[in-house]
């Protein structure tokens, strides 16, 4: 195994802590799946906002390790969702297939081979997920990351199609070296978007962005942001 292959690898109960269990990962899925800790908050957080019955889509869904805490929480909280869960690759829905089973919870996902970008539009939902490809590992050395460097489509582009066919009520996975003030610029007037930054060990490891109805309202605004107070 190469030296970043046995990085990703000593993380694997971070990533699913019931690895042993027969849970399995490609070569793109050892470095972009959401670690359980962080994607069980996700799920828990949305979760309190979502209605019973509700529709989750989760647009690139990987290995699974966001749609499986999706699944957890929601049937925890007896909440009958139905979720859907596309990817593109077939080896990517092979294994998150088993890799929900490993969970217990592959009874509650359809999951759909195909392209986010026709899939979604068919869709009536009321979440909207989406942890896109950020162009691999190599993400970090950018510096600053771009928004538009997203696959397969930018950031922009990716926002304004789900908005505009699919749902406003979006979560989205970026990398943590992302410029916020490019995340507060995928928003139109009267739109909001929370930004969250996931720490695991005292570092952070992603950044996660809840548009619209997905903005926990516990938080009461004080304080409007221009771009000169959060660029960096
Ligand atoms: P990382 O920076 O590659 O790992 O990814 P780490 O362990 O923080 O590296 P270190 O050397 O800085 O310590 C951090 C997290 O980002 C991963 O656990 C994934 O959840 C997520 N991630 C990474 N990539 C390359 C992707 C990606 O392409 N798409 C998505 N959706 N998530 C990714
Ligand atoms: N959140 C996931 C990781 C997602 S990685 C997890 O925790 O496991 C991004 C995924 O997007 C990859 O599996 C890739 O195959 C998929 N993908 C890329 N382009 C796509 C498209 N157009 N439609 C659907 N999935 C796509």
């Amino acid at each position: 195994m190469d030296p970043e292959g046995i990085k990703y690898f000593n993380q694997r109960y971070r990533l699913f802590s019931r690895y042993d269990e027969g849970i399995e990962l490609d070569h793109e899925a050892w470095y972009s799946v959401t670690p359980e800790a962080i994607a069980k908050h996700i799920a828990n957080k949305t979760a309190e906002l979502l209605p019973h019955g509700a529709v989750i889509l989760d647009g690139f869904c990987g290995a699974g390790g966001n749609t499986i805490q999706f699944a957890l929480s929601l049937k925890e909280r007896q909440l009958s969702p139905y979720i859907f869960a596309i990817d593109i690759d077939p080896k990517k829905i092979e294994i998150a297939r088993n890799n929900a089973r490993v969970y217990g919870v592959d009874h509650l996902i359809e999951f759909i081979l195909g392209d986010y970008f026709v899939i979604s539009p068919l869709i009536h939902v009321d979440l909207v997920f989406l942890s896109p490809p950020w162009g691999g590992p190599g993400y970090i050395n950018e510096g600053v990351y771009d928004i538009q460097s997203l696959k397969p489509l930018g950031g922009k582009e990716l926002i304004s199609f789900t908005m505009k066919n699919v749902s406003k009520n979006i979560v989205l996975c970026l990398p943590r070296n992302i410029n916020p003030y490019q995340i507060v610029q995928l928003t139109e007037k009267y739109e909001r978007v929370e930004i969250e930054y996931n720490c695991m060990n005292r570092k952070v490891k992603t950044i996660t962005c809840y548009f619209n109805k997905m903005i926990e309202e516990k938080w009461p605004i004080k304080e409007v942001y221009t771009e000169e107070d959060i660029l960096w």
